[in-house]
């Protein structure tokens, strides 16, 4: 309701003249006032999206050693890496909502941050490697095209450039599965197995449906989220099932159907029981991933510690030459 001085009940002044800038599709920068609540949800969104791409380098990390050939191996390589600056350019936009590196990584670490479900499946032959990029990084660019257009500049900045690298991380995905798939029949079954395992678990990578989605309504009404979690997902069963039909690959669905009338694909029931056990580290190897982020950050503390001595002596000797 709006009273006599123009406020929605309970809204004061600052969270008005918030949300018009947002509604005149202005950006909220760092030091501009913004209500709490929009600090919190993004702090949340955006360290689990960190924490996702830093998590998301195990299962590729995995196949390193084992990559086909030299040249697998030296694009594999580029991409883990790609997703650890991804990692940093996230991590620093949730830094500029006074939230600490620290603080982040100990949460994820004691399982009170989140990570994308996704990385919770294993990676059981290459031809996961193929499926990672083809269906994660493609369901990810969807998910993080509609981001770009998020009302906090730095996570849409960092947003557009995530996206630039994403879409050569899908490519290389796709042509791996394509070469298995016009490979020998054991090389095509290895691809159909790996789309077997991670079709399901790519469409859960959008969130519950819509009615389930406790954030959507307040961070669509803050332009966080500019699209919903199902209208991103049939985005991306739209976009996909051609790319199956091309690969000469089944969806393995036995309910997909082509709807003349509504031009989509429909699907069948996603399994919301799996999920729920999923995010909460319940998947196949949600231990594995925990224990080996916890190892890499204790085997890393050197690196930071000496990070930070080298830092204190540039600033002492910074420090003396302007005292002289
Ligand atoms: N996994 O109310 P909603 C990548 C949580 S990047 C785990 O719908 P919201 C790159 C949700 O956080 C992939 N948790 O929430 C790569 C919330 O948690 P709460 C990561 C999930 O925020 C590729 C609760 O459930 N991308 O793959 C998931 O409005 C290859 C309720 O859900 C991003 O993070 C899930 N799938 O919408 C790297 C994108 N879904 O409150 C390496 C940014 C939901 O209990 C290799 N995030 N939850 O703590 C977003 O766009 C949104 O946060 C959604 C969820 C769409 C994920």
């Amino acid at each position: 309701m709006t009273n006599v001085t123009g406020l929605q009940a309970g809204e004061s002044a600052e969270e008005q003249a918030f949300q018009a800038k947002i509604d005149r599709e202005e950006r909220i920068e760092p030091k501009d006032w913004m209500p709490e609540g929009y600090r919190k949800t993004l702090v949340r969104q955006i360290s689990q999206h960190a924490h996702s791409e830093i998590v998301g380098m195990l299962p590729e990390g995995n196949w390193v050693t084992r990559a086909p050939s030299l040249k697998r191996k030296a694009v594999l390589l580029a991409k883990i890496q790609d997703e650890a600056g991804h990692g940093l350019y996230l991590y620093s936009a949730a830094e500029t909502l006074d939230a600490s590196r620290d603080e982040m990584t100990e949460a994820l670490h004691d399982g009170r941050a989140k990570y994308s479900s996704i990385f919770n499946y294993p990676t059981l032959s290459w031809a996961d490697i193929g499926a990672i990029g083809w269906l994660v990084d493609g369901a990810a660019i969807v998910n993080q095209v509609a981001l770009c257009r998020c009302s906090y500049g730095p996570y849409a900045r960092a947003m557009e450039r995530i996206c630039k690298e994403e879409s050569f991380h899908q490519r290389q995905g796709y042509e791996i599965m394509m070469v298995l798939a016009q490979g020998t029949p054991e090389q095509k079954e290895m691809a159909q197995d790996a789309l077997n395992r991670w079709w399901g678990p790519a469409l859960m990578m959008f969130g519950p449906h819509d009615s389930n989605s406790v954030h959507s309504s307040r961070n669509m009404a803050w332009k966080i989220k500019r699209r919903s979690n199902d209208d991103l997902r049939q985005q991306f069963i739209d976009m996909t099932v051609p790319q199956a039909e091309y690969l000469d690959l089944s969806i393995p669905d036995p309910d997909l159907t082509w709807n003349e009338e509504t031009g989509h694909y429909e699907v069948g029931p996603i399994d919301w029981d799996e999920f729920e056990r999923v995010v909460k580290g319940g998947g196949p190897v949600g231990r594995e991933r925990i224990r080996d982020r916890r190892r890499a950050w204790e085997e890393g503390a050197w690196v930071r510690e000496a990070a930070l001595a080298h830092a204190e002596k540039r600033r002492q000797r910074k420090m003396q030459a302007a005292a002289e």
